[in-house]
C-alpha cells in the first residue's frame, strides 16, 4: 500500500549514498507501524491495549553530524525536504507538516537528554499514512532512534517508548502511549499487552493458524488535521468522566485501572448514570467495556479461542460505532463484509474517523477474504486492493 514506485525510491537512496556515504559512515534505523487488535481509545485513560507491530515500517538512512542541523529528505514526493536545528524549544512547521514528527523527536531528546547533534537523513517507508496504523509513531520513533545513534544515547526500551509518546504530543494530539510502545517493543509472532502508568508490556504468542487481515476504508483519518479535534474531544470527555466518578466515590487518587478493579464495571456505570451528562456516560461506557474486553481477549488469545476473540472484536466495533461515535459508513461496510466472508470478527482499528479495519480469520480464510474485499469493496470504487494479512514483527532497531 505504498504510494511510491520503486525506481524513484532507489534513485533517491542511491543519490543519498553517493552524497554522504563516501566521507561518512551511513547508518539505518527501522521502526514499524502497528495494528491494534483490541483496546481502542483507552490508552489515554491508562487502560490496557493489545496491538502488534507490523512488517510495514518507516526507515531512515542517515549520516550523523557534528552540529545540530537535521536536513531530512523523503523518498515520497508528497513530503518535501525539511530542515531544522535541534533545540529544546522550537516552533512547529505548519499544522499537518511531516517535519513536525522529526521535530517532536528532536525536541524531547534535547530537553530530556541534552541531545545536540543532528543527522543528514532520507526517510523511506511503507506504513499507509492517516490510516490508523501509526505511521506517525513509526516516524517519531525512527527519528528518535537516529538521534540516539547520533548522540550516542542508549535508552532503556520502556523509557525510550515513553519518551517518544510524550514527544509526539508536540504535534497537538493528546494521545496515549500505545503506538510508540508497540513500535519500540513489538515482538515477532506476538501481540503485546500493554499496561500504562507505569508502562509495562507482556508479549502473548499469536496462534500459528490465526490471521489478522487489515483493510483500508480509503477514508483519510487525518489526525494532524480535522480528526485531531474530534480525537482530543473524546479524550477530554473520558478524562472528565473518570474525574467526576472518582469524586463521587471519594477516590481522588485512583487511576482508571485501579478504580475499575476496586469498584467493578456495574458500580462505576451506576455512579456514572447519576453524575455524568449523557454524552460523557456514553464515552465512559465504551472505556469500561473496552477495558474488560481486552482482559477477555488476552485470555482468549492464550487459549487459542478464535471464535471468542472474534466476538470481542465485534463488540468492540459496536461500542466504537455507537457509544464512542468514531466509525463511518465505509468502516461499517468493511466490517460487515468481512464477517460475511468468513471472519470470526472485525472492527475498526486505530482512532477511527476513517482508516483501517482489522478482521480475524483462520489461515485458510485469508485468500477468500481478500478476494471478497477486492470484489465487493475496492473494485466497485475503482481502487486497487488495499488490504493485507498482517505479520507480527519485531520493534524498532538500528539495522546498519
Ligand atoms: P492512530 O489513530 O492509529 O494514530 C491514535 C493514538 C493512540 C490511540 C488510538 C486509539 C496517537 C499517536 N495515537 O492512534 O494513542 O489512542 O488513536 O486507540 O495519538
Amino acid at each position: 500500500m505504498s504510494a511510491e514506485p520503486p525506481n524513484r525510491r532507489t534513485h533517491q537512496l542511491e543519490r543519498f549514498e553517493r552524497e554522504f556515504g563516501a566521507a561518512r559512515a551511513l547508518r539505518r534505523v527501522v521502526a514499524p507501524g502497528r495494528v491494534n487488535l483490541i483496546g481502542e481509545h483507552v490508552d489515554y485513560s491508562d487502560l490496557p491495549v493489545l496491538p502488534m507491530a507490523l512488517r510495514q515500517h518507516a526507515s531512515i538512512l542517515f549520516a550523523p553530524r557534528d552540529d545540530g542541523r537535521v536536513p531530512l529528505a523523503n523518498v515520497d514526493p508528497r513530503f518535501v525536504p525539511r530542515e531544522f536545528e535541534i533545540a529544546s524549544e522550537f516552533e512547529p512547521f505548519a499544522a499537518g507538516d511531516w517535519g513536525n514528527y522529526a521535530k517532536a523527536a528532536a525536541q524531547i531528546l534535547a530537553r530530556d537528554h541534552g541531545a545536540t547533534r543532528g543527522f543528514d537523513g532520507v526517510v523511506d517507508g511503507d506504513v499507509p499514512t492517516a490510516a490508523g496504523l501509526a505511521s506517525s509513531a513509526a516516524l517519531v520513533v525512527a527519528c528518535a532512534l537516529a538521534l540516539c545513534v547520533a548522540n550516542e544515547l542508549a535508552l532503556e526500551p520502556l523509557a525510550f517508548a515513553d519518551l517518544c509518546a510524550r514527544g509526539e504530543r508536540y504535534v497537538g494530539t493528546h494521545g496515549g502511549a500505545m503506538d510508540q510502545t508497540v513500535c519500540v517493543l513489538g515482538r515477532a509472532g506476538h501481540a503485546l499487552r500493554i499496561d500504562f502508568a507505569p508502562l509495562r508490556v507482556e508479549a502473548v504468542a499469536v496462534p500459528s493458524d490465526w490471521r489478522f487481515v487489515v483493510a483500508n476504508s480509503l477514508v483519510i483519518a487525518d489526525k494532524s488535521g480535522s480528526a485531531r479535534d474530534a480525537y482530543n474531544a473524546r479524550r477530554a470527555s473520558c478524562d472528565t468522566a473518570f474525574e467526576r466518578v472518582r469524586a463521587a466515590l471519594n477516590e481522588p487518587d485512583l487511576r482508571p485501572p485501579a478504580l475499575l478493579a476496586r469498584h467493578g464495571e456495574a458500580e462505576l456505570l451506576e455512579v456514572g448514570a447519576r453524575t455524568l451528562t449523557p454524552l460523557e456516560l456514553a464515552r465512559f461506557r465504551h472505556a469500561l467495556g473496552e477495558a474488560t474486553r481486552v482482559e477477555r481477549a488476552v485470555a482468549a488469545l492464550r487459549r487459542s479461542a478464535r471464535a471468542e476473540f472474534g466476538e470481542l472484536m465485534n463488540a468492540s466495533h459496536a461500542s466504537l460505532a455507537g457509544d464512542y461515535d468514531v466509525s463511518c459508513r465505509e468502516l461499517d461496510e468493511l466490517v460487515a463484509l468481512q464477517r460475511r466472508a468468513g471472519a470470526n470478527g472485525a472492527r475498526l482499528t486505530g482512532a477511527g474517523f476513517g482508516g483501517c479495519t482489522v478482521a480475524l480469520c483462520s489461515a485458510d480464510r485469508v485468500e477468500p477474504l481478500l478476494a471478497a474485499l477486492d470484489r465487493e469493496f475496492f473494485r466497485p470504487r475503482g481502487a486497487p486492493l488495499a488490504a493485507f494479512a498482517a505479520l507480527a514483527c519485531d520493534g524498532a532497531r538500528v539495522v546498519e
